[in-house]
């Protein structure tokens, strides 16, 4: 195998947490991923949140290369130091952990990570839209998905998020769940989304009214200044 899993086997050589912030120039934390949201942008969006200065790399022409020097073939892996992480989701509760969005006790870091994997579960089935092999099987399937799927989807984050008493979904602070939520909405919502094929954006624009705290939540995860920045708003 490559040198990707021998650098994972060094894996004792922990960098120290401090390390994990440093200068754009020399940036320790290496991002990789193909040049879409996709499953790095919840990643992205932690260390922005984070304020960690990460080099975002977007794997081009170079992807058969890079690919033999991932432990499964697959992006996004993430890099710092001797560590290379994969799986969007490992990679993300790593970051949260270093930059303090995991949640701050064991259970709030399970009530974050909760959310997180109900989020991963549903972005999997929404990710069907794009293996549909005709353009009309992918409306098909966006239809089918948007109309059944996601209203059960979100009447239960609602109601969680209600339970964790309504602003934030380890019930204290801002976390990697909050994020990952904004994340989904936002692709939900987007124009450029995975449902864009439905034409639907007017129903789209309104769909979070069910919703309210799942609203609000999106509205200041988007406000914050660091995402804010990050979407160039
Ligand atoms: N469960 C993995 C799935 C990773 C995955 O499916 N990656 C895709 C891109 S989204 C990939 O690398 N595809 C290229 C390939 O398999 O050659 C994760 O969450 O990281």
């Amino acid at each position: 195998m490559g040198n990707g899993i021998n650098a994972l086997r060094l894996s004792s050589k922990k960098p120290p947490t401090e390390d994990f912030y440093l200068s754009r120039e020399h940036p320790k934390v290496k991002l990789i991923y193909f040049d879409v949201k996709g499953r790095a942008e919840l990643i992205r969006l932690i260390l922005v949140v984070g304020e960690v200065d990460f080099q975002d790399y977007r794997a081009r022409g170079d992807w058969s290369e890079i690919k033999q020097t991932t432990p499964f073939g697959q992006l996004p892996i993430l890099e710092y130091g001797d560590i290379k992480v994969a799986q969007s989701i490992a990679i993300a509760r790593y970051v949260a952990k270093k930059t303090g969005l995991a949640g701050d006790t064991d259970e709030e870091q399970a009530f974050a990570d909760m959310i997180v994997d109900h989020i991963s579960d549903q972005f999997t089935i929404v990710m069907r839209i794009f293996s549909a092999s005709t353009p009309e099987m992918r409306l098909d399937v966006a239809k089918e998905i948007y109309k059944k799927k996601i209203p059960t989807f979100l009447k239960y984050a609602e109601d969680f998020l209600m339970d964790m008493g309504g602003t934030h979904f380890t019930g204290n602070k801002l976390s990697y769940g909050d994020i990952a939520m904004f994340n989904f909405l936002n692709m939900l919502l987007e124009d450029s989304g995975p449902f864009a094929v439905l034409q639907n954006k007017v129903d789209r624009a309104t769909i979070l009214n069910s919703y309210p705290h799942l609203s609000d939540l999106f509205h200041s995860v988007k406000d914050h200044p660091k995402i804010r920045e990050y979407y160039g708003k």
